[in-house]
């Protein structure tokens, strides 16, 4: 069970940080309107709420996802692999100082945490264009040294690894076409997001909801079909930013 989240609203800026989704520039204001109902699913799912204020240093910060990994019993503080991003997660450093024991991520390493996948106890560290080999060597250290076993899975083309893969409990992800082949994955059961809806992929299971994105009816359909409590959220303006439902959080 999750009993927090660390979220932060966009900032007016929202629409000068990195995409390549070419779906054109985010409404702020819609943005806006789009994170305050994020937020309330979140209290919907039994969360407390630690809201950050909007940080105008960095438009990218409103997915404080990539700046760090937390579990129950600490958080690694990550070191973003977009140079645009680096220095989000001092922020994110200081008020989990007083929750948590805090690991570092050192140079020359680089994770987002978009690319850290849990699945119980595993966590799958995606190699990708943010994340690279000597951030996920000692990402897999500390891991170890707290209890969790790890492995480590190429992302490819996608963004992050979660932009393709998310785990829904029970043994079972939720995947798009291009993971589904991976033999990184093959001891759980899939549910592939259908062709056109890869985007979907894109859920998060919270205390029994899953968080699903606005306006991918094949996928829904395919999630109620296997009992799922879904909370559907309209997150357009963050899909504009490259942006999806889970890195709109820290939950832990
Ligand atoms: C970026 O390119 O870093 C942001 N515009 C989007 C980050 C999305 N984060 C995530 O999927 N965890």
């Amino acid at each position: 069970m999750y009993a927090k989240a660390i979220v932060r609203a966009p900032g007016r800026n929202f629409d000068q940080g990195i995409t390549t989704s070419g779906l054109g520039p985010p409404d702020y204001r819609r943005a806006l309107r789009q994170h305050s109902s994020y937020c309330e699913a979140l209290r919907k799912c039994g969360l407390d709420l630690i809201i950050l204020e909007p940080d105008l240093q960095y438009p990218d910060s409103t997915f404080v996802e990539d700046t760090a990994i937390v579990t129950q019993s600490m958080a690694v503080i990550t070191r973003p692999g977009d140079k645009r991003r680096e220095g989000e997660e001092e922020e994110i450093e200081q008020v989990l100082e007083g929750l948590c024991k805090i690991e570092n991520i050192l140079s020359p390493g680089h994770v987002d945490g978009g690319d850290i996948l849990q699945a119980g106890d595993h966590f799958f560290i995606g190699i990708s264009g943010r994340t690279n080999p000597e951030g996920a060597d000692q990402l897999e250290s500390i891991f170890s040294k707290h209890g969790f076993t790890s492995s480590t899975v190429t992302v490819g083309k996608m963004l992050h690894l979660k932009s393709g893969v998310n785990y829904l409990g029970e043994n079972t992800l939720l995947v798009r076409q291009e993971i589904t082949g991976m033999k990184a994955f093959d001891k759980y059961d899939k549910i592939l997001v259908p062709p056109g809806e890869h985007y979907a992929a894109n859920c998060i299971l919270i205390n029994g909801y899953l968080l699903v994105p606005k306006g991918f009816p094949k996928t829904r359909e395919k999630l109620l079909g296997k009992g799922y409590t879904l909370i559907e959220l309209e997150v357009s303006e963050f899909q504009k930013m490259d942006g999806g439902l889970s890195c709109l959080s820290l939950r832990f």
